[in-house]
């Protein structure tokens, strides 16, 4: 019906702007893990958003595009949790956002910066995203005020986590949830494809900011606070032994290992009720 289409494609047009500052933020959240919890349940809860992931607010236009990059292996259930807070959570910021799953396929040893290469190149393909949010599955944040938007500089949101006594656990810390333009990604070649395991990735992505010529923003500690779902080591991120020697040689690779050298063998990509999944092969440690 042509008519329809044309009254549909109208109203979007006359959408006005989000406010400056969403009405719906409430600060403070208790984050609490009920058990039993179904995913089928998560979905219920958030009837707008759809397939893939995707969500835009029903009743203005958002100024944002925010993209969150998750990675994952083998951690369904704070997967499931973390699902239930954030697409409410974002919502309530009235953003226009998606959420990525980059799961690594195999048992090969994991690791976390070069899926995190995967999730911007794959999500760049979807949409022009403002902004990309690099998320651990099992931090949920804990005050709506930390605003999952861009700043001038790259962003550390996850200032105040729990099990660090919220607070910074030393001045360049750069691991947990960060947030960067597209445009300060590139920039910095994006984030080391080389570490192998746990540990020294979160470190290389702080030297890298600042071999680049920039500077680590954050929110306040007030509202950059998250709980991180408490687990042991995985099977197969055992801590890597070369991180602190790697460390020290971040300032000579920074230029050559990043997104300009990124390979990889996308497997599959599922659009899911509440997330897209991306499945990929990023091969092994040589
Ligand atoms: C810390 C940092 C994290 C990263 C890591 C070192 C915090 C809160 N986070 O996390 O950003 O720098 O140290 O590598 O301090 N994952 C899987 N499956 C696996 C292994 C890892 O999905 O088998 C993903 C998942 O998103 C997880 C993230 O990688 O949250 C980081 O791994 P972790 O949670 O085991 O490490 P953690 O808590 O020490
Ligand atoms: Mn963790």
């Amino acid at each position: 019906n042509l008519s329809l289409i044309s009254k549909s494609s109208l109203r979007e047009e006359e959408l006005p702007f989000c406010p400056e500052t969403s009405p719906y933020i409430g600060g403070p959240i208790r984050v609490t893990l009920p058990e039993n919890l179904l995913l089928e349940e998560v979905e219920k809860k958030n009837p707008y958003v759809s397939k893939g992931g995707r969500y835009k607010p029903p009743d203005c236009e958002s100024t944002h595009k925010t993209a969150v990059i998750i990675p994952h292996r083998g951690r369904e259930q704070h997967l499931k949790y973390l699902l239930y807070y954030l697409h409410p959570f974002l919502q309530r910021q009235q953003l226009n956002y998606g959420i990525y799953i980059i799961h690594q396929a195999g048992n090969f040893t994991f690791n976390r910066a070069k899926l995190l290469n995967v999730g911007f190149k794959e999500a760049m393909k979807d949409e022009d995203w403002d902004c990309l949010f690099y998320h651990d599955v099992d931090l949920i944040p804990e005050d709506d005020r930390n605003i999952y938007t861009c700043d001038k500089f790259p962003k550390h949101a996850s200032i105040a986590m729990d099990k660090f006594g919220y607070k910074l656990p030393y001045k360049s810390y750069f691991g947990g949830v960060s947030a960067l333009s597209p445009e300060q990604y590139m920039k910095m070649n994006g984030f080391p494809n080389n570490y192998w395991g746990w540990g020294g990735e979160d470190d290389d992505i702080g030297i890298r900011v600042a071999l680049s010529g920039m500077i680590i923003s954050r929110p306040s500690i007030q509202h950059g606070r998250y709980k991180m779902i408490k687990h042991g080591h995985d099977k197969g991120n055992e801590q890597n032994p070369k991180r602190f020697n790697m460390l020290t040689k971040t300032r000579r690779t920074w230029r050559q290992d990043g997104m300009n050298s990124l390979q990889y063998l996308l497997l599959s990509k599922e659009l899911q009720p509440l997330y897209t999944n991306i499945t990929v092969n990023i091969g092994t440690d040589k």
